[in-house]
């Protein structure tokens, strides 16, 4: 069945209509950044570019490294964005966008984001890495789609009691890593936990400027959070949607995230940038080796 042209948009090139990439123009191997500045501080280390695109916040450069082809392209923020970088990622290689058809041999593709974050827990500091093994959505993304067979409700349904969540707004989601390409990004030096993916960076993390917030505990009581042994370590706005499209699209993905705020002791990094670029190192380092 062709898909119409208001469901697969494309370009007038035949690009995808928000990325503004063919087929072609990118790897198997994606690291998605939130900012497009941040696709320069990765693609520098490339050891040749091939494709440099870009629309709107989506900015995306291909090249080589050591051999391997890898693409990396800025998301924006929050999981509104990362369903269209999903979606038009998965597109491009599981679609034959001539044809409008959905290919019968599916491509996988490893999808890992370098991202900044803030801690929940004291004993995580600034300018520290973490692996989010689980990521709880509080956007409402993935109920829109059919996923309740990659949720882990157990979770779930645990957090919705701790926290007496309100029944008016958005049931939290949980879902997970690929545990194969978690196992090859890590190591002793990375923390690992439960993230917290927010709808907003200042009310939905409990950011108080000028605004009263409906619950000024939440984010003690995600911090108190512990279910068998899974604590909720840090928040940030793209890893549940990130994780929750992959699977359910059959992609790989996993979160790496820069600590630069501490919630619980109030510190903040004194240079985020050369946090942030130890860990753009340590990933290309552990996907080319
Ligand atoms: C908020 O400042 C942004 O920073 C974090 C959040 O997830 C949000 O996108 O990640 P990035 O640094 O990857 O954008």
């Amino acid at each position: 069945m062709s898909l119409a042209s208001s469901e697969l948009i494309l370009n007038p090139d035949g690009s995808i209509y928000h990325l503004n990439l063919l087929p072609e123009d990118i790897g198997e191997t994606i690291i998605t950044v939130g900012d497009p500045d941040r696709v320069k501080s990765v693609s520098k280390y490339f050891d040749t570019i091939e494709v440099k695109k870009g629309k709107r916040e989506f900015v995306t450069h291909t090249g080589l490294l050591n051999g391997k082809r890898i693409s990396v392209i800025s998301t924006g923020i929050g999981t509104d964005n990362i369903d269209i970088v999903l979606n038009e990622l998965d597109a491009l290689v599981n679609i034959d966008l001539k044809q409008r058809e959905i290919k019968l041999q599916k491509t996988p593709l490893d999808i890992v984001r370098i991202g900044t974050s803030g801690s929940l827990q004291a004993h995580i500091p600034v300018d520290s890495f973490l692996m989010s093994k689980y990521a709880i959505g509080f956007d409402s993304l993935l109920h829109y789609y059919r996923s309740e067979n990659i949720q882990h409700t157990d979770i779930q349904e645990a957090l919705i009691l701790h926290t007496s969540w309100r029944q008016d707004m958005s049931r939290p989601y949980v879902v997970s890593f690929d545990n194969d390409l978690g196992l090859k990004l890590s190591s002793e030096m990375i923390y690992s936990g439960m993230t917290g993916t927010n709808v907003g960076f200042y009310g939905p993390q409990g950011r108080v400027l000028r605004l009263h917030i409906t619950d000024e505990s939440l984010n003690d009581k995600l911090a108190s959070f512990d279910h068998n042994g899974l604590k909720i370590t840090n928040l940030e706005m793209e890893t549940a949607g990130i994780y929750g499209l992959s699977k359910l699209l059959g992609h790989r993905a996993v979160s790496l995230n820069c600590i630069i705020a501490n919630r619980a002791n109030g510190t903040f990094s004194e240079n985020p940038k050369l946090a942030v670029d130890r860990l753009i190192k340590y990933t290309l380092e552990k996907l080319t080796s």
